[in-house]
């Protein structure tokens, strides 16, 4: 898929860097993506080239309304036999397109400024939302272990983010998400609940009518 560089649509606002605190081991860390974006979005780019966008199905039989790929040793995949990483793109029985040295060093970078130094990560999950596009509440553990954190990283339209607790019904903190923040949540926060409100129309300056979400993560 091609990502449009849109010069003439509206500009976003973006963050000035500074970390804010959402859990005792959770951090947004606002425009730390941002002196990084010239790398990061070709790479992006590159790797939907080989492995292209696609809605999966889940378990239940629903197609979500992200259009996802991976890159990296393991890939997330879901279809009606379940949640579980991949070697290879089902798509093409092909491994997973290796993960940019670019995606990998912001990851480990932002991990060592929210207190995980020495993060690995051997799979990015890319999240394509369309406007209206979301993701339910849930936890992430489809991984082997949990020792990990979760680095995610924002571009494009902004989202309301939804950080929980651990059970779905707690309350969640509803967190804006612009363009090149990032969030980081591990040790005891690893297991909490978290999603995205559907994305509201709008045009990025660089991306155009979408979001994406990147999310590092140690699975194997
Ligand atoms: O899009 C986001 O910010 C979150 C994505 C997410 O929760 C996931 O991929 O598990």
């Amino acid at each position: 898929m091609q990502i449009t560089f849109d010069l003439f649509a509206d500009s976003e606002s973006e963050q000035p860097r500074r970390a804010e605190q959402i859990g005792d081991q959770s951090w947004v860390l606002r425009g730390f993506a941002l002196p990084h974006i010239e790398r990061l979005l070709p790479a992006l780019e590159s790797v939907i080239a080989i492995a292209p966008l696609r809605h999966m199905m889940t378990p239940g039989g629903f197609s979500m309304s992200v259009a996802t790929s991976s890159c990296g040793e393991l890939g997330w995949i879901t279809d009606r036999s379940g949640y579980r990483y991949s070697a290879v793109d089902p798509l093409s029985n092909q491994p997973w397109p290796a993960m940019p040295d670019a995606f990998r060093e912001l990851a480990q970078a932002a991990a060592t400024q929210a207190g995980f130094a020495g993060f690995i990560p051997d799979s990015c999950l890319i999240n394509r939302y369309a406007p209206g596009a979301k993701m339910s509440l849930h936890q992430d553990k489809d991984e082997s272990d949990y020792a990990a954190p979760i680095v995610s990283l924002s571009l494009g339209l902004s989202a309301m983010f939804l950080f929980g607790g651990f059970a779905r019904s707690d309350k969640s903190q509803r967190i804006a998400l612009l363009h090149g923040d990032m969030v980081v949540w591990g040790g005891v926060d690893r297991l909490r609940y978290h999603g995205v409100l559907p994305i509201k129309p709008g045009r990025h300056r660089l991306l155009g009518e979408q979001r994406f979400n990147l999310t590092f993560r140690t699975a194997g």
